[in-house]
Formats: C-alpha cells, structure tokens, sequence
C-alpha cells in the first residue's frame, strides 16, 4: 500500500499521507515515499506543493514513529536521520510548500509544518510538541523553528507543557497563516495555491531561498556547539529517555524520576 499518495494538476503538486492505522506517523518507510513524491513533483515542473492528510483525518501525522527511535545512548535526532532528512528536503524545496491541515499534529511533525511555507488549517487543527513528554532532547535546528515562528516564550511553553494547542491559539500565534472552515478548507488552499503559480517562478525561488538563508538562525560559536550537543548527551544517555520510550511501548504516562 502506498504511504503517500500523489496528485499533479494545473502545476500544482498533492501529496496526501496514507496511513491511518498508524497515524501517519513519520516512519522510514512513509519518510522514503515522500521523497519519491517530493522527487515527482520537481521533476513534473510543479509549482506549487500542498501537503495533507486524507480528507476527515483525526490525526495529521502522530510525528516521528517512536518504534524507529534509536536506543539510549544515541541522538534520537541525528543530522543524517530520514526524520531530519525530510525536514531539509522540504523546507530546502525550491518552490513554495503549502501545509494543509485537519486533525492532531503531533511532535516532530510540528517541525514538519513549521519547515513548510504557509501553514491553512480548519478548526480540527491541533498542535502538540511532545519531546518533554517522552524524554527526548530536542536539536538546535528544529528548536530554531519554533523560536522563528513562535518567539520564546512561547515556544518554551509549547516545548515544556507538551500540551496540544488548538486551531485559534495556533492563528494567533503564526503557526497557522490562515484557519478556514473545514468545508472550505481544500478550495481555499487551492484558491491560494494557483495564486501563487500564476506569479514569476524563478522571483518566488529568489524569495524562498532568501527568507531561508535569513531565517537560518544566529551564527553560533564552537564552544556553544558543543556544549549543546553535551546538554543533549546527558538527556539521551539517560534512564528517563529509556522510561518515555517504553512507556510509549506500553501505552502507559512515564513515570520520569530525573535521571
Ligand atoms: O497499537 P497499534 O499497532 O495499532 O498502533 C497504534 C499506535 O502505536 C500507532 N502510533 C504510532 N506509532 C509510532 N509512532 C508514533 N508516533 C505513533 N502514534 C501512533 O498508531 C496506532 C493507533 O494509535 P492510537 O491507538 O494511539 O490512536 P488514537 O487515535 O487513539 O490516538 C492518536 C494519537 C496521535 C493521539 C496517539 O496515537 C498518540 O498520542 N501518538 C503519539 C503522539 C506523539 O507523542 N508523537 C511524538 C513522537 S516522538 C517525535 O515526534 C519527536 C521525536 S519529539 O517527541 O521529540 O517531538
């Protein structure tokens, strides 16, 4: 069964997530047909790509596949991961990548739609960032992204609760650009789409590169460097990380003791 299904009209690319069983969580194997999808669509000169779940969905993408987490003692969320991979492909994609949401958001794929360009969601929309919930030190990259789009404060209450955040709250705060209507929700993510493909292409590939490279975050010194990566060596290395991820196993809350 394809984990991603596709669809090209009017150079505009669709890519729906298409696993339900398991919540379109971002497995290796989903991970690999987004590329293909992702590939698909550069090549076919699409301009515009709008990401989704099926119509009605629940849930929009249960986030990284905790089963596929590395054992303690690694970085959960290694530079080269498939996970880390598909966040740079997307927000490293030339042209504009529209995230189009119904239902729960849930932990990495928060970062998922933050790395995307415009973010419409109807009133189903939620949003939970959950490494505090399962033990996992977050990375620089994927945290600048909620500092950009959140600023501090709030991003440090979205990280630090875990708590979902709802449709409104997520507008007020700028994760949403927009927040429609369920029913309107695909004709107007459409409407905006071929807005933008009826403008120049190669000023909007200028634009997206440019708002990228700006948006990189704050250089950063070596020592900086490696003290987070020692910061994050203590959390991954540690009996909570082991409890959150078998707590996930066994369907049960962790019972995190600080160590
Ligand atoms: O038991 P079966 O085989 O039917 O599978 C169940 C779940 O195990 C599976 N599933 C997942 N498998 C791997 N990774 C996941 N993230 C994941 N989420 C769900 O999908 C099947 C149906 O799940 P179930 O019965 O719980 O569905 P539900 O409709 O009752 O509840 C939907 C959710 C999304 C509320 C619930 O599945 C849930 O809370 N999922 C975990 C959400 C989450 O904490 N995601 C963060 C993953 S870690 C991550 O993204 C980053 C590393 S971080 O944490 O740092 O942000």
């Amino acid at each position: 069964m394809a984990l991603v299904l596709t669809e090209m009209t009017q150079q505009i690319g669709t890519l729906t997530m298409n696993n339900p069983q398991k919540r379109n969580c971002l497995s290796h194997a989903l991970i690999e047909d987004f590329f293909a999808a992702l590939d698909t669509f550069e090549r076919s000169k699409m301009r515009v790509i709008i990401l989704r779940a099926s119509a009605g969905s629940k849930v929009w993408s249960a986030g990284h596949d905790v089963h596929e987490l590395p054992r303690p003692g690694r970085d959960p969320l290694p530079y080269n991961s498939p996970f880390e991979q598909l966040l740079r492909r997307v927000q490293d994609y030339p042209d504009p990548v529209i995230a189009m949401i119904e239902g729960g958001v849930w932990g990495g794929a928060c970062d998922l739609v933050l790395t995307c360009d415009i973010v419409i969601g109807c009133e189903t929309a939620t949003f939970a960032m959950t490494p505090a919930k399962i033990g996992i030190p977050y990375n620089p990259s994927g945290m600048i992204h909620f500092i950009n789009v959140l600023g501090l404060n709030k991003a440090k209450e979205m990280f630090f609760t875990a708590a979902p955040m709802n449709a409104s709250e997520a507008l007020n705060l700028g994760i949403l650009n927009h927040l429609v209507e369920s029913d309107k929700l695909e004709s107007f993510t459409r409407g905006l789409a071929e807005k933008i493909v009826g403008n120049s292409p190669l000023a909007i590939r200028a634009l997206k590169e440019e708002f990228r490279l700006l948006s990189k975050g704050h250089p950063m010194d070596a020592e900086t460097y490696e003290k987070i990566g020692a910061i994050r060596r203590c959390v991954y290395d540690s009996k909570d990380y082991c409890e959150g991820i078998l707590a996930f196993h066994e369907k049960r809350r962790p019972q995190f003791k600080g160590e």
